[in-house]
């Protein structure tokens, strides 16, 4: 279960941020209010939501994830692979200390994104991308094992990052899309296969027993449902212009 999140606002400066030009600029007023039915919809679930202020120096602020990976027994700071966001660690680590006594950082010249890990119990599997390297997953991994747990590296092709295509829904439930589909090392998940054309919806949360998933994606939306799970809906039309999706813009522990 997890009992608290971290978020943070996005600052008018996210219309600098990273994405792909055919999509577009994001509207910074209605991503505003996307970013506010997020905190709600996390508030749903039962979290207690710790709303950070908006960084304008750093225009993708607000996809936290990507900043620290938040275990029960320790918090890893990451080394963000983009020059534009490494800095962003930094005000995270301070957030952090007032949440977590243990607190470890992968450093130069391992870099690591948060949405290159994604959490399967006391286990974890490591996106290697063109902002998580080999040297970031291996320190990362190493700190891991100092705290009892472990993982293994899963190398990318097309992917951002490793939860682009990836979300786990406990009880072995595993959304997959693209590259990992027939990747062996997630051969004994029950593979929720995302169709070619909602493929933005692999990226979804399961908090508490619901799951967030992004508006528009009808066939991932009813596969979740038939699994037994509660949805909610999320719009994150203007993050998406960002390469950015559910799961970026929170921490969850
Ligand atoms: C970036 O390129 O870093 C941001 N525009 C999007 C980050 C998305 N984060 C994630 O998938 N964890």
């Amino acid at each position: 279960m997890f009992t608290k999140a971290i978020v943070r606002r996005p600052g008018k400066s996210m219309i600098h941020g990273i994405g792909p030009e055919h999509l577009g600029k994001p509207d910074y007023e209605k991503a505003l209010k996307q970013h506010d039915a997020y905190i709600e919809a996390l508030k749903k679930t039962g979290v207690e939501v710790t709303i950070l202020e908006a960084l304008e120096e750093f225009p993708d602020s607000c996809f936290v994830e990507d900043t620290a990976v938040l275990t029960k027994k320790v918090a890893i700071i990451c080394n963000p692979g983009a020059e534009s966001r490494n800095g962003e660690k930094i005000p995270m680590k301070e957030t952090l200390k007032d949440f977590y006594e243990n607190i470890e950082e992968v450093k130069e010249p391992g870099t690591i994104d948060g949405g290159d890990v994604m959490m399967v119990g006391d286990f974890f599997y490591v996106g290697l991308s063109a902002r998580t390297n080999e040297e970031g997953a291996r320190q990362f991994i190493e700190i891991l094992r100092k705290y009892g747990y472990d993982g293994t590296v899963v190398p990318l092709k097309e992917m951002l990052h490793l939860k682009t295509g990836l979300a786990y829904l406990e009880n072995n439930n595993l959304l997959i899309s693209g590259e990992f589909i027939e990747n062996p090392l997630f051969k004994d998940f029950n593979k929720i296969i995302i169709p070619e054309d909602e493929s933005y919806a692999a990226n979804c949360i399961w908090m508490n027993g619901y799951v967030l998933v992004p508006a528009g994606y009808p066939k991932t939306k009813k596969a979740i449902e038939d699994l037994g799970y509660e949805t909610i809906e999320v719009d994150t039309s203007e993050f998406r212009k960002l390469d950015g999706g559910l799961s970026c813009l929170s921490l969850r522990f």
